[in-house]
């Protein structure tokens, strides 16, 4: 199904206005097993008066049946059709009428973008630019059009017609089909249509909005998994209560459905009404899914429906604005999960994410501003620079304006554009309004790309009692200087907080929140009557990396005492990235190795702090990931990093042996709930678990097996088989045989079963993933399968990155197969060969053999190709 594509780039700057648009279309959908008809009619409109421009519309992979203008056909003389683009060289300067029949075959469609069959049901992916592989159109979210919509199918195959709005008309005809006629009472971009038919399950719910309006709310799964909706029903209704609560947003219409599919290429999408979900982000059961899956079902349903408001009601102009919905809804969806659990817990674990996947892509050749100037392929900009960063960017300014002036901006931005297609600048304009500052510096952050680096250093002079605190940015040469709220406590010898006074007019607090405007600022706190310990960054106030030179004592401290958990959990993550580089260079010079005391005793007092939520003690329990101490390197040291972070596991878990036991069993009663306080404890149980199994003896290999089969929740049963996939006995193949057989009939836990034989650290991880990519099960035609097995591999640093590239070889064997089917989802598995130049001179020369091989495949799609080109540097 791949055309020959065009690889030219799109510029932000060359954005216009389109020529035409279209206020209404009603669109006829008869869904055939062997094709598609899709008969459109559209009003369409100049935008402005006498003007003399030809009517382009978008289309690809569809075959035009017929044309008409004003109620005339036309001939093939009168317009032009190419792979691409419906042309119509003479339109007058009034509005008018055109109708089309095109014939499309959703059964072939495997890229999963536009209208495509999952499980025998049609579902629609239309985000970014799919909606053209349904009928021509003007498929830019600029245009905005009210949607009717009728489908007509086989009534016993099909019984459940889907699309956006409220169900106004149905019937039957009398040759086995009937037919549902939808309307959209709100104009929309195209990217927010959607159609769903097929043999659908209804778990029902209700809404009463704060004005009292009722909204029926319908989770559409397929029928045997009936009884794995009801939490993301809860999701929904408190979503729906937050936003109302925290932000004053009601839901529009009197329905809301969410439809599960098993074949996505994403997580969701937010398709006006009638939201298209990754079965992964709907179904679950304690038995079949995790805790941190149940956290996911709740953040992805907040994150969709938040979008009604920012990203539907107010839409993107162009699809450089991507970040205006992605950023800001990302942003609510934390801010609503941390309001769900703990802020502190939630927040560091979207940090993780940040350095982790965002600061990785910043040091590679796919570097882009969270407003990118230019793009090949839209679908390549969906990435984490623009939702995650996009959404730090946000924070940036709850941080700088405060919560309230936050909610200010946020009023004043839906007063001026409800109903509008916008920019990124409409949104920070109207935070400066609502707020009466100045926020043009502030722009920097949509511009430049990269992460700031600040150095920060203190004075304290016993004297004048005053502690001076310099922040230093180091910008680029050809970048200037950002806008960085820094939130900065001081510790006093006992722990507590210092109160800080920054000029004698201002309060006093503990947190103050500096704001570093040049390239370099003193802050002068004063009244400091002893000297300080520096808390910096507190609550990770910004998207940056800040240095400040920390002696081990003052981290240990930190980790003690620190009243801000995010910095308490920082101050170990750094104190263990000091130890392990340090044992790094003993490894590499030769040298035996041994763990430093004052870690593990820091360690101790983490494991004995009985006040600490275990969640929170669980991260501060968990050492940072060999890709994040690689990204740390000027040359990520692949087995030097792998060897160590192993020692550090293996000598924890054996001097603190009795520790660990001890939290296990106190953690391991506890019932099954789906309660915050029962999370933490098996949270820290499993972590417990894991440090235990280090060991490999017969009774730490006993006790994760008792757990494996005696669980009766997905939480503790995967997390028993991925320690005991890690040792080397006997029953490592056993507990997998018996998950398999236990789950082969549920494709989201053998997901799970794939992954997990992916992560493993054992040397015959490459060889078993080749094996598995041969099982019955596998297929690369399911994304979530591809996904467990070969993207969960390419992250396991130290098994994929093996120095003989045979992992590389057949990663680019699996790029390339999908570049044919899915580019979309190739796109996304070549990126791991992004970071080539990062490795040492074997490496390198492996991942770079490969990337042009992967260039050199005829047929590349442009979402393939945009990568690979950028990676290797190609121009042109
Ligand atoms: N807006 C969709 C993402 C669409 C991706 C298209 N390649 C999901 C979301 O961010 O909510
Ligand atoms: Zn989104």
């Amino acid at each position: 199904m791949i055309y020959q594509e065009n690889t030219q780039a799109i510029y932000r700057k060359d954005y216009q206005q389109p020529d035409f648009f279209i206020d209404s279309v009603d669109l006829h959908f008869s869904l055939d097993e062997d094709v598609t008809l899709v008969h459109s009619r559209m009003t369409i409109r100049p935008r402005t008066e006498n003007q003399k421009k030809p009517l382009i519309l978008n289309g690809e992979l569809l075959v035009l049946k017929s044309l008409k203008f004003n109620g005339h056909v036309l001939n093939a003389t009168q317009y032009h059709v190419d792979k691409t683009h419906l042309t119509l060289p003479n339109v007058p300067a009034e509005a008018f009428e055109l109708e089309s029949i095109v014939e499309i075959k959703p059964q072939e469609n495997t890229a999963l973008t536009g209208l495509y069959q999952s499980s025998g049901n049609y579902c629609t992916q239309c985000e970014a630019e799919g909606f053209r592989r349904i009928t021509y159109f003007l498929d830019r979210p600029d245009v905005m059009a009210r949607y009717t919509t009728t489908i007509v199918a086989d009534k016993s195959r099909y019984p459940v017609l889907l699309s956006n709005g409220n169900r106004v008309e149905y019937g039957e005809l009398n040759d086995g089909r009937h037919w549902v006629k939808w309307a959209d009472p709100f104009p929309k971009p195209s990217y927010l249509f959607a159609l769903v038919a097929g043999n659908l399950y209804c778990h029902g719910g209700k809404f009463t909005t704060r004005s009292g309006r009722e909204v029926r709310l319908e989770i559409w799964v397929e029928p045997q998994n009936h009884d794995q909706c009801e939490h993301a029903l809860q999701s929904l209704q408190k979503a729906m209560r937050w936003d109302e609560e925290r932000f004053g947003l009601e839901y529009d219409l009197d329905i809301y459905m969410i439809v599960a599919v098993g074949d996505f290429n994403m997580g969701a999408m937010e398709n006006k009404g009638l939201n298209v979900f990754n079965a992964k982000f709907v179904l679950c059961r304690p038995d079949t899914a995790t805790d941190d899956d149940y956290e996911g079902i709740e953040a992805v349903i907040a994150h969709e429906y938040f979008h009604n408001w920012t990203g539907n009601r107010v839409t993107c102009r162009d699809w450089f604005q991507l970040t205006l919905k992605e950023g800001l809804t990302v942003f609510r969806d934390q801010q609503f999960t941390e309001d769900m659990t703990s802020a502190a817990v939630k927040r560091i674990q979207d940090v993780r994410i940040l350095r982790s996947a965002q600061f990785a892509e910043d040091q590679s050749p796919m570097a882009h501003p969270i407003r990118p100037e230019s793009y090949i392929e839209m679908n390549n900009f969906y990435t984490v620079t623009v939702y995650n960063k996009g959404a730090e960017v946000i924070r940036l300014y709850q941080t700088l304006l405060g919560k309230d002036g936050f909610r200010r901006g946020m009023d004043l931005y839906f007063q001026r554009h409800d109903g509008q297609a916008v920019t990124c600048d409409d949104f920070r304009a109207a935070m400066a309004d609502a707020n009466q500052v100045d926020l043009t510096q502030f722009e920097r952050w949509y511009d430049q790309a990269g992460t700031p680096v600040v150095e920060a250093s203190g004075v304290y002079d016993a004297t004048a009692k005053t502690y001076a605190l310099t922040l230093r940015q180091q910008v680029p040469e050809h970048l200037q200087a950002w806008h960085i709220p820094v939130a900065v406590g001081l510790l006093g010898k006992e722990g507590q907080d210092l109160s800080l006074q920054l000029e004698e007019t201002a309060p006093a607090k503990t947190t103050q929140v500096l704001e570093l405007r040049e390239l370099e600022q003193t802050f002068t706190f004063k009244n400091i009557s002893e000297l300080p310990i520096p808390s910096l960054l507190r609550h990770f106030s910004a998207p940056i990396k800040l240095n400040f030179s920390c002696q081990r004592q003052e981290l240990a401290f930190l980790m003690a005492h620190d009243s801000d958990p995010f910095n308490r959990w920082e101050a170990g993550q750094q104190f263990a990235q000091q130890v392990i580089f340090d044992l790094l260079a003993d490894w590499q010079a030769g040298k035996t190795l041994q763990l430093d005391a004052l870690f593990s005793e820091a360690v101790l007092k983490i494991l004995q702090d009985d006040k600490l939520d275990g969640s929170i003690k669980s991260l501060m329990l968990t050492l940072p990931t060999e890709n994040f101490l690689g990204q740390q390197q000027a040359e990520v040291a692949v087995d030097g990093l792998f060897a160590v972070r192993q020692f550090v596991l293996k000598q924890l878990a054996e001097v603190h042996y009795a520790e660990w036991l001890a939290i296990y069993r106190a953690n391991h009663q506890m019932p099954y709930s789906n309660s915050a306080t029962a999370i933490a404890c098996r949270r820290l149980k499993n972590t417990a678990l894991h440090y235990i199994c280090r060991l490999d003896t017969p009774e730490t290999v006993n006790l994760a097996e008792k757990q494996f089969k005696q669980s009766d929740n997905m939480t503790d049963q995967q997390s028993a088989l991925m320690c005991l996939v890690n040792t080397f006995s006997e029953e490592r193949g056993q507990a997998i045989e018996y998950f398999y057989q236990q789950w082969r009939h549920n494709p989201l836990v053998l997901d799970k079963w794939f992954s997990v034989q992916a992560t493993s650290y054992l040397p015959d991880t490459f060889d078993n993933v080749k094996a598995l990519l041969q099982h019955q099960d596998f297929t690369l035609k399911n994304p979530n399968r591809a996904r467990s097995l070969i993207a969960v591999f390419s992250q396991n640093q130290a098994q994929f990155h093996r120095a003989d590239g045979l992992a590389y070889q057949l990663h680019a064997d699996i790029v390339l197969q999908l570049n044919a089917t899915n580019p979309q989802i190739a796109s996304r598995f070549v990126s791991v060969f992004n970071h080539w130049r990062r490795f040492d001179a074997n490496r390198q020369a492996l991942m770079q053999a490969q990337l042009n091989r992967i260039i050199q495949h005829p047929n590349l799609s442009k979402d393939v190709y945009e990568v690979v080109s950028k990676s290797l540097n190609v121009k042109g």
